[in-house]
């Protein structure tokens, strides 16, 4: 007889969650609009159900309970009708306020950050990623310990029952500092033995896909690449950096690696674990910042990545702008937005499509520029005879011209630094200095 599943299924409930927005009065509607999609959308991928919403315009927090008096009672009532077991704001609380909150609520509440820690912690995969988020977790845990006990003493739902004393507060705030120090220790050896790896793979041009969260640049580097990689329309789909190598065709190849995504608000805890990920993108020769141009409020999420990289203190290195998704716009608006990225940007930008058969070309192009500007000049004298340098020439650099003389032949070229060391040991070649 089948065990009949629905029975014995054991499923953790879908939290009923309600949202919060407290924008400033300033901030334009649709822009407010677009804010509490993107928290409704983190809401999904955190496996929540989005059963409410309340917004109130706010140019200074309440201190007690963020919203203003008569919005917290709304939002109680708010929660008693939708039965809501958990609340969102999109706005960082102070320990304080969260706290506060909850008690009056009598749910759970958490802001934007903890919900962005909890996906990476749901998200993490490699164990680099998971020390990392695990880090960034207990950073944010420590100030507000009070509040997680008195979760725990409200699972435990026994009546009068209170949060443990101080004493074993202290022994928990010894404990998570203690591991605190581990994490950061062995971080530091994970960093060590990575850039370690990174100097053996010196002397091949590399490029970092940098950008907002969803923006493509794990499709990109798929297209590029052939590679096989997690792609997903949720936020956060990638966690670790991947690279790998991409043909550039006519010789040309590059390590291009994938980065996580960045997004407005993004903890600084984080940030701060992620560090080493992120060393990826300060050693490339090139970044590339990929742009959702489909999406309403790209130029603000340029802005945000922007941010982060100045954090990073990556934004003077090298940079191209990536439009990608143009797919989605219609003629009409690509060249609109062609014309606005020429007004406001003097860096570089390409205009591109991940999905699209033959859209990349733009971006192969960039690349290629980028990559011959790091091949030597040669001159370069060699037997007529020796075909197979020639042909070697011919393949992994660029020949710019050739001239027969006798059994010799005159060649000037464009090579990878790499291949002019292989040359000089080669019978019978002499390798002038740069011509
Ligand atoms: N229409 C269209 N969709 C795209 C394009 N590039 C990516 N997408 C879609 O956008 C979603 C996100 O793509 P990803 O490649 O996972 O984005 P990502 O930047 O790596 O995102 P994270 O890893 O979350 O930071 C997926 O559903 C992709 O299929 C494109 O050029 N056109
Ligand atoms: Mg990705």
């Amino acid at each position: 007889m089948p065990i009949p599943t629905t029975l014995i299924e054991n499923r953790t409930p879908v939290e009923r969650a309600i949202l919060v927005g407290a924008p400033p009065r300033s901030l334009d509607a649709r822009t407010v609009e677009e804010h509490l999609e993107e928290l409704v959308r983190l809401t999904d991928t955190a496996g929540g159900n989005v059963v409410g919403v309340l917004i109130q315009r706010l140019d200074a927090p309440n201190a007690r309970y963020f919203l203003g008096g008569g919005k917290v009672a709304q939002l109680r009532e708010l929660v008693e009708e939708k039965e809501a077991d958990l609340v969102i704001f999109d706005e960082d609380l102070k320990p304080d306020q969260a706290k506060n909150l909850e008690d009056f609520l009598g749910t759970r509440v958490m802001d934007r950050s903890e919900l962005i820690l909890d996906i990476f912690a749901s998200r993490a995969r490699t164990s680099e990623a998971k020390m990392q988020v695990e880090l960034a977790q207990l950073e944010y845990l420590l100030p507000r310990l009070k509040r997680m006990w008195s979760h725990l003493s409200r699972i435990r739902g026994g009546i009068g029952l209170r949060g443990p004393g101080e004493t074993q507060l202290e022994t928990d705030r010894r404990l998570i500092g203690k591991r605190i120090v581990d994490l950061r220790k062995k971080l530091k050896g994970v960093a060590e033995s990575r850039a370690i790896q990174r100097q053996r793979r010196n002397g091949a041009f590399r490029a970092a896909l940098v950008g907002y969260t969803n923006a493509g640049k794990s499709s990109l580097l798929q297209a590029l690449s052939g590679a096989d990689l997690f792609v997903e329309d949720r936020l956060f789909a990638t966690l670790d950096s991947a690279t790998r190598s991409v043909e550039l065709g006519s010789g040309h190849e590059g390590l291009l690696t994938d980065t996580v995504g960045f997004i407005r608000k993004l903890p600084h805890h984080l940030i701060a674990s992620f560090r080493s990920t992120l060393e990826e993108a300060r050693e490339a020769d090139l970044i590339l910042h990929v742009i959702d141009s489909s999406h309403p409020e790209w130029e603000e999420q340029r802005a945000v990545v922007e941010d982060v990289l100045a954090d990073l203190e990556l934004h003077e290195r090298p940079q191209v702008l990536v439009f990608n998704k143009v797919d989605r716009l219609t003629h009409g608006e690509e060249r609109a937005l062609r014309d606005r990225v020429r007004a406001i940007e003097n860096r570089p930008a390409v205009f591109v499509s991940a999905l699209e058969e033959g859209a990349l070309h733009e971006l192969v192009d960039a690349l290629k520029a980028r990559v011959r500007l790091r091949l030597q000049p040669v001159h370069l004298h060699l037997p007529v005879a020796d075909g197979e340098t020639l042909a070697t020439l011919y393949r992994e650099g660029e020949v710019l011209s050739l001239e027969e003389r006798g059994v010799h032949m005159d060649v000037t070229a464009r090579v990878p630094e790499a291949l002019l060391g292989r040359l000089s040991r080669v019978d019978g070649v002499r390798v002038l200095e740069p011509s």
